[in-house]
Formats: structure tokens, sequence, C-alpha cells
């Protein structure tokens, strides 16, 4: 049966068509829909999927063109160990990545695929990471099953006519990303609200530059831009092209003179990225003209421009934000971009038709939780039952973020003055140090980590390396990835200054020392002023950290001891972290630039 088309083809691109057709070949799908990215479209996937089941509208006056979904309880996070990096070579996934071989992935993918659209339809919905146009964006076309994607993706990214007109002038390479949430229908079988499968595969060919994606409708394993292009293929472009696609959030400080300087971060899930790319700056600071915006909380691709400045966009156009914890107090800012025009996922739902989740707000005396269950405080105390799914999100506009960088789309980027790696480390690190040069920026990068926080026996207080915040994210061999790092350095007149921080030292009894948030802005501070040569700073043997006095405390109390204890670093302690990092760098050996081990070597001599 030939699908019906609802509207022609909107490109005339032939590789495109010959290739939507033979997919639409494969998937057998009853329709097929060229995505237009308009507002009317939107509007009416959005009823479409109030009218299946799969969404509800919200309260226009509290939530003005918001809607709610509830996944199935089976599809609600990526799957990491059904993530796979299908190279030419094992080698070249390296030992961090699953990796099955090509051919045999191709034959597995040709049979899930094949009838998988049944009586659903096809949207070919075509996407540019980055602003239409910029010389750092790229294109992709997402051949999707999922009406769900294709409205997440119209705020996630750039998408429809106008970048079915660019793939048309024909000058850039398009990313062919398929997907399907494996769950075809027959002939009047009713849906279910959330169609997914029990088998899933998230699958890369980085040779071929393709994402294949199946079984699962949630977030990073079917909004095929963010992750899977984004990252895993993304920095398999960066390294052969020499530049950097990195899990990082972008933000610009704003001095008091209206100079701005522009750092990225990369810091682990759970870490706070987005609080910090939105962060609000103590009222001292606001006083005497500090500010922060915003450019991007997630991922940076960074460039060498033609004087050898790195400049950075951000890929993405909305806020795939976790919705537990967000509030007024801890982020005002990402509450504002996500009060309209926002779909939430796995939150609670209200009985005036609102939203809820823990920490956003006092409880609700009642309401329904992300799986349509009946909850009150009290069950909550009975069982322990949470409202909201702990990796409930929000999909929000990244225009309506009040801190939102005037430059967020200026298609050269913005400069990047310093790069910052961060952690979650209750001991060892201190709150802020700086690498003494690039390949010991490269080092720290490389041996950051977290402290584990899940119950699985013995796990708890492990340090789990996560280079870059990269490990599930780098689409080829680490040791490539480090090499390629420090690669970079030789195509630059100016490297960023590199800089380690951690917000959640503990001391003796158990307590977090740094007060974070808001707080974090003096730290920020100190590594602008460095970056500027407007600081000092005293060498230690992991590099330079702050004197006391070289960091802004007015408005807070925080005496020197303090300050002491959360900067100490303890040569014990270090040592064993040394060792940490050795265990990391066996897995990679074979694939290891020297300069990690040379720093290693040094960082030993100086401890
Ligand atoms: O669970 C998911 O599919 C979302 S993962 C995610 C979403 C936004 C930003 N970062 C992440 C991440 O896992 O790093
Ligand atoms: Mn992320």
């Amino acid at each position: 049966m030939n699908p019906d088309t609802n509207g022609s083809p909107l490109s005339t691109n032939r590789h495109l068509l010959r290739w939507v057709e033979k997919m639409v070949e494969l998937c057998k799908p009853d329709a097929v829909h060229w995505v237009d990215g308009s507002q009317e479209e939107y509007d009416g996937l959005c009823k479409l999927m109030v009218a299946s089941g799969t969404a509800t509208k919200l309260n226009e006056k509290h939530w003005p063109g918001c809607h709610y979904v509830r996944s199935d309880p089976s599809d609600v996070a990526r799957v990491e160990d059904r993530t796979f990096i299908c190279s030419l070579s094992k080698d070249g996934a390296g030992p961090t990545n699953n990796w099955v071989d090509p051919y045999e992935m191709r034959k597995k993918l040709k049979a899930l695929f094949a009838g998988c659209m049944r009586g659903r339809t096809l949207y070919v919905l075509p996407f540019s990471m980055g602003p239409i146009g910029s010389p750092i964006a790229q294109i992709g076309v997402e051949l999707t099953d999922s009406p769900y994607v294709v409205v997440n993706m119209r705020i996630m990214a750039r998408i429809g006519l106008p970048v079915f007109q660019e793939i048309d002038k024909g000058e850039k390479r398009v990313v062919p990303c398929m997907h399907s949430v494996g769950a075809p229908l027959a002939k009047g079988q009713k849906d279910v609200a959330w169609p997914c499968n029990k088998e899933k595969y998230i699958v890369h060919f980085p040779e071929t530059r393709e994402i294949w994606s199946f079984g699962s409708g949630y977030g990073g394993n079917a909004l095929l831009g963010k992750k899977c292009f984004a990252l895993r293929i993304a920095s398999n472009m960066a390294r052969d092209e020499g530049w950097m696609a990195e899990h990082m959030l972008i933000l610009g400080v704003e001095d008091p003179h209206g100079e701005k300087t522009y750092v990225a971060a990369a810091f682990p899930s759970a870490c706070g990225k987005t609080n910090f790319a939105m962060l609000i700056p103590p009222t001292h600071f606001k006083r005497q003209g500090w500010k922060i915006w915003t450019v991007g909380d997630d991922i940076a691709w960074i460039k060498p421009d033609a004087n050898g400045r790195l400049r950075a966009i951000n890929p993405e156009a909305g806020f795939f934000g976790v919705a537990p914890g967000t509030s007024q107090s801890t982020n005002p800012n990402a509450m504002a971009a996500l009060s309209k025009n926002t779909i939430f996922t796995n939150v609670a739902l209200t009985p005036d038709g609102g939203v809820w989740w823990e920490g956003m707000s006092d409880q609700p005396a009642e309401c329904l939780d992300w799986q349509g269950n009946h909850w009150t405080p009290e069950i909550a105390l009975q069982t322990g039952a949470k409202a909201a799914h702990p990796n409930a999100r929000f999909t929000a506009p990244a225009a309506q973020c009040p801190t939102i960088d005037p430059a967020w789309e200026d298609p050269n980027g913005v400069p990047i003055s310093a790069i910052i790696f961060g952690g979650r480390r209750a001991t060892t690190m201190p709150l802020v140090y700086q690498a003494f040069n690039w390949s010991g920026g490269v080092y720290m990068g490389a041996t950051m980590g977290s402290e584990m926080t899940a119950a699985a026996a013995g796990t708890i207080g492990k340090v789990r390396r996560d280079p870059m915040a990269m490990l599930p994210f780098c689409g080829y061999h680490m040791g490539d990835y480090f090499r390629h790092w420090i690669k970079m350095q030789r195509t630059l007149s100016e490297t960023p200054r590199v800089f380690h921080v951690n917000w959640f030292r503990k001391d003796d009894n158990g307590k977090f020392i740094w007060p974070g948030f808001g707080d974090n802005m003096r730290i920020l501070r100190w590594i602008v002023d460095r970056t500027r040569g407007r600081s000092t700073a005293k060498e230690t043997p992991i590099g330079w950290q702050p004197h006391y006095g070289d960091i802004d405390w007015v408005g807070l109390d925080f005496p020197r001891e303090q300050f002491e204890a959360l900067q100490k670093v303890d040569r014990v302690a270090w040592r064993a972290e040394v060792m940490g990092h050795e265990e990391l760098f066996l897995d990679l050996h074979d694939h290891l630039p020297p300069e990690m081990v040379y720093e290693r070597e040094l960082l030993i001599c100086r401890m």
C-alpha cells in the first residue's frame, strides 16, 4: 500500500527523497507527513496527542500553551546499556562504549524496522543543530513515527521549512536519523498512550554518520538531535574536522563595566548544570552590576575562528531539564522559561489542570502521580511514592529564559575564555583550582568524576570517573578523545584557562561546607578575574588556588578557616586520588596520549 502523503514533499533534494522512499518501503507507515515546523502544525499535533490520550492540555490560564505527557513506566530515561557505537572496528569505539559489528547490527536493525511503522504516520523532520546557516551548525533529518518527538524537537532544535531550504542548497551533509517507537498497529488495533518496545537499540554508525533508534520514545533515546547527534556523532565530526563537541553549558559573565567573559563548563549529571547556566548573583554583585547570561545548559560546539580563538554555539534551541528540585528558589530563570509553551513529561498532574513535582513548592493536597495514580502527601509518607519521576522533564524554549544571552543565536558563536570542569566530591577535591596550562587542564578534565550515590552494594563513595562528562556521549575511543583535546591547542592562538570546581565538599559531620547556588558567583568571579589577568593566586601541587582575600565575600559570612578547609589539598587523599586516575588510564592505555602519562608523573612528583 502506498502511504498517504499529507502534503507533497517539502524538499527537492534527490538524496533525501530517495532515502525517505527507501525507509517508507522498509517501515511501511500508513502515512507520511513532511514537517513544515509551523505553529499550526505544532497545535495540530498536540491536538492529535490529546485525542489519542498521549497528552493532556494544561490549564490555559496558569500554564498557557503547555501540555502534559506520561511515558510508559519502562521508558523513562536514556538506556546506556542499549546504546551502541558501531564503528568499523571495535577499537574505534574503545572500551568505554558498547560495540557490535556494524554488519551484524545493520542486519538486526533491518529486521527490527521492517514494517515497524504499520498503522502509524512517518514524520519527515528536518532539523538544524545551531542557528540555521551558522558555519558551526549541522543538519539532520529524523524519520520518526512519534508525534511526541516532533513537538519536542520543535522546541529543542530549529526545524521545518527553513531547514528543508538549507538542505536544498546542497551545501551541507545531512545526518540521517531513523527513529521508531517499535510498536506497529494491526488494522483496527487501538493505540496505547505511550507506545514503545521492550527491545531497545540506540545505535550510531560513526563512519557513515548515521543514527538508528528503536523501541524508546523518551528524551535522549528519541530526540536524536541531542545526545545522539550533537554529542556522539558530532564528536566524530569534530575530531575529523578540528573542532570540539562537548557536554558543556555556556554562560556569559558581564562585569560592572559591561565587559563580557564567556565560559563553558562540564559537570556530570545531577551536579546542577542548568542551575549554574542560569545563576543569579548575590545582591551585592547585582548592585555592582554583575550579570550572568545563559547561552546553553547542556551542549557546546566549539570551533577555532580565523584568528585561532575558540568560539562556541549552543546547538540546541530549548532546555530538556530535570523538573524535580527546580523551583523559584533554586532556579527562578528556569521556572520563567517553563511557565508557557512547555511540554512536561512524567511530572504530577494537579486537580486544577496544572503540574507539580517534588521540590517545586508546597505539596498539593492531592494530585495524580506520573503513573496516573492518586497521590497525597499521606500516601507519600506511608509508601514513599514520588509524585513525579526523578527523571521527569520539562521541554521549554530557550528564548523564554529571562537570562538568555543576546548573542545566544550569533551564527559565529561566542568567544570562550575559560573552561570549567566539576564533579560531586565529598572529599579531596577543593572548591576551586586552576590548571597550570592546557595539558594540565586536559588531565584535569580527563580524570574528573563524581562519588556514586546509588545504593548498589559497595558503590557509595566510590568515584565514578566521567572524563569531561563525556563517558556516555563520546562516539569514539576515549583515549583518542584526550589526544584530540591535546591537539586542539596547536590550532589556537590563545587557549582558554582551565579550572576545576567542587561545590559538594563535606565537613566531618557530613554537611556541605559551601552554600552553592548564587554564591557560586564568588568563585565564577575569581575565574573571570584570573582569565583576564586581574587576580592573584597561590601555587599548590595541583594547580593555582585563590587566597582567601582573592574572593569577594561581601554578603556572606564565610570565615578564613572554613575556606581553608574547603580548599585543603590533603596529600594522603591526593595520593589515593592519583591511583584512581591510573584505573581509568589502564583501560585506555594503548590510545592514551603521552601528555596524560607525563601530567600524572608530574602530579605525583609534586605530591
Ligand atoms: O533521560 C534522558 O533521556 C535525558 S538525559 C539528559 C537530558 C538533558 C540534558 N542532559 C541529559 C544527560 O543525561 O546528560
Ligand atoms: Mn546532559
